[in-house]
């Protein structure tokens, strides 16, 4: 509706809390903040205080204010023209250093890319989508919403996603899209329904947002006889490169992203301005209609993150074979994904490191078996201070969002450094690999 109306909007993470909130609004100026009516008493005092004119509310049973506040409006409404260039969302992703950036999306960026997913995946109105994913962040918001809604396909909507929900649905349905962990809780939580059977209607299983193990990969062909389609994006791009849907053009390969899309240009830059060779590994940078304009408020930003000749540096580290397959193969960026999430080390030890007695603290993903990588700190103490891991950890609920909380925090007498100074955080993944084993 906000599109249609020609205006821009923002979608938050539910699981926000008031410092993470008050950031957002503060540094996005809406006009305009919409909650549910249990959260309008925190939330309505920050909108207010930056300036926001108008909050509303809407709860998950179509009450609130802001749906009573339409009714007088007509049913009939006719959609703003607007340009292609003309700003259409903002998606905040975490920065490395510092705070969240805003990444400015036009409409040209949702529709081209909504566009080559829906021939590149084959979308017709015949389809059916089982829709679990959240729909504040690009995955569930613009790539399944999106192709669903541009070819007039049906959804079947699950505000929360429940593998034995989902699995019963499927019969019904012909395309669903996850992160590894909706996979792996498929598999898991649910086997002994999940057969080829179920799957008998399905045409297409789309994963991304994080690695997807081949183990998964390949346990779930052997349940349900599907190949599961891997692609790659960002919230800054929408999607870079998807894997083959059609046979003609190759097959679906675990462990790799699979081709660029149609439209956009892939390539992976060596550390000397040059570009690798096949196979050769070095960062991937990436070009097209998709990719954003820039971020929000944020011009010396821009400049990092682009190259003089404007491809965009995502920060994830790959490589392209002979054949042009994308394979990701770690990131230069200092970020956890966890069940999908991002998570970025620095904001969480900012947290930690402000607690009282806390001399600084590091943040390292862990493999997990659910969320495929968890956060894990460790935490050092000023002299003469006692920490207690599992307090550090109570005092960040209140704080932050329950993803971005670590699973443990360990109390150390110090951080392994280099010669540099610089902390070395491959020495305590290293040492916390197997936690969760
Ligand atoms: C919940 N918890 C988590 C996560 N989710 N911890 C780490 N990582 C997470 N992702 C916490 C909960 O607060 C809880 O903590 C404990 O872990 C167990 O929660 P559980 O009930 O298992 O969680 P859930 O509510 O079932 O959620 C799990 C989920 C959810 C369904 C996997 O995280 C999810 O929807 N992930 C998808 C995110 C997504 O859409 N990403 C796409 C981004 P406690 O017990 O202490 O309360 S778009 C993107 O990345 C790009 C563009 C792309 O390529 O798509
Ligand atoms: P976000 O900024 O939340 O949009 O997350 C984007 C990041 O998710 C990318 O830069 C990658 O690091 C990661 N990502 C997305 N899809 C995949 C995938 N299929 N395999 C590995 N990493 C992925």
């Amino acid at each position: 509706a906000t599109l249609r109306a020609g205006f821009v909007f923002l979608p938050l993470n539910t699981a926000y809390q008031s410092g993470e909130i008050e950031y957002f609004i503060g540094n996005a100026a809406p006009a305009v903040v919409v909650c549910s009516g249990k959260n309008f008493p925190w939330v309505s005092p920050i909108a207010f205080k930056a300036g926001t004119r108008h909050v509303f509310t809407l709860n998950d049973d179509r009450s609130g204010s802001l749906l009573e506040r339409a009714a007088h409006h007509s049913d009939v409404q006719t959609p703003a023209v607007r340009r292609a260039d003309d700003l259409a969302a903002i998606l905040y992703t975490s920065g490395t250093t510092g705070r969240s950036k805003g990444a400015m999306l036009s409409h040209r960026n949702l529709l081209s890319n909504a566009q080559t997913l829906l021939d590149y995946w084959g979308w017709s109105s015949k389809d059916v989508l089982i829709h679990a994913l959240p729909i504040f962040h690009v995955h569930g918001l613009f790539v399944a919403s999106h192709c669903a809604l541009l070819a007039g396909a049906r959804m079947i909507w699950f505000a929360k996603f429940d593998p034995t929900a989902v699995i019963k649905r499927l019969p019904e349905a012909t395309v669903f899209m996850g992160v590894p962990t909706l996979y792996v809780r498929l598999l898991a939580n649910a086997s002994p329904q999940l057969t080829r059977e179920a799957c008998a209607n399905m045409r297409l299983f789309v994963a991304g947002s994080a690695p997807l193990l081949i183990e998964t990969f390949n346990e779930f062909h052997e349940r349900t006889g599907h190949t599961i389609l891997e692609r790659y994006g960002m919230s800054e791009t929408c999607m870079l490169t998807s894997n083959p849907y059609r046979a003609a053009e190759g097959e679906r390969r675990g462990g790799t992203v699979g081709f660029p899309l149609p439209g956009v240009s892939v390539r992976v830059a060596d550390d000397k301005g040059g570009t690798c060779a096949v196979d050769e590994i070095g960062g991937i940078e990436v070009r097209g209609p998709n990719v954003f304009g820039g971020y929000w408020r944020m011009p010396e930003k821009n400049k990092e993150e682009f190259t003089a000749d404007g491809w965009f540096k995502t920060g994830d580290v790959g490589k392209i074979d002979a054949r042009g397959y994308v394979t990701i193969v770690g990131r230069s960026k200092d970020l956890i994904i966890s069940g999908g999430y991002n998570v970025y080390p620095a904001e969480i030890e900012g947290y930690i490191n402000e607690m009282p007695g806390v001399a600084e603290s590091a943040l390292v993903g862990v493999p997990h078996p659910d969320f495929g990588e968890v956060g894990v700190a460790v935490v050092i103490a000023k002299p003469g201070a006692q920490l207690d891991g599992e307090a550090i950890i109570t005092a960040l609920k209140g704080q932050l969002a329950n993803f971005k909380i670590p699973k443990r925090c360990f109390v150390a007498t110090e951080l392994p450094r280099n010669t540099m100074g610089k902390v070395q955080k491959n020495l305590l993944r290293e040492q916390h690999k197997g936690l969760f084993a």
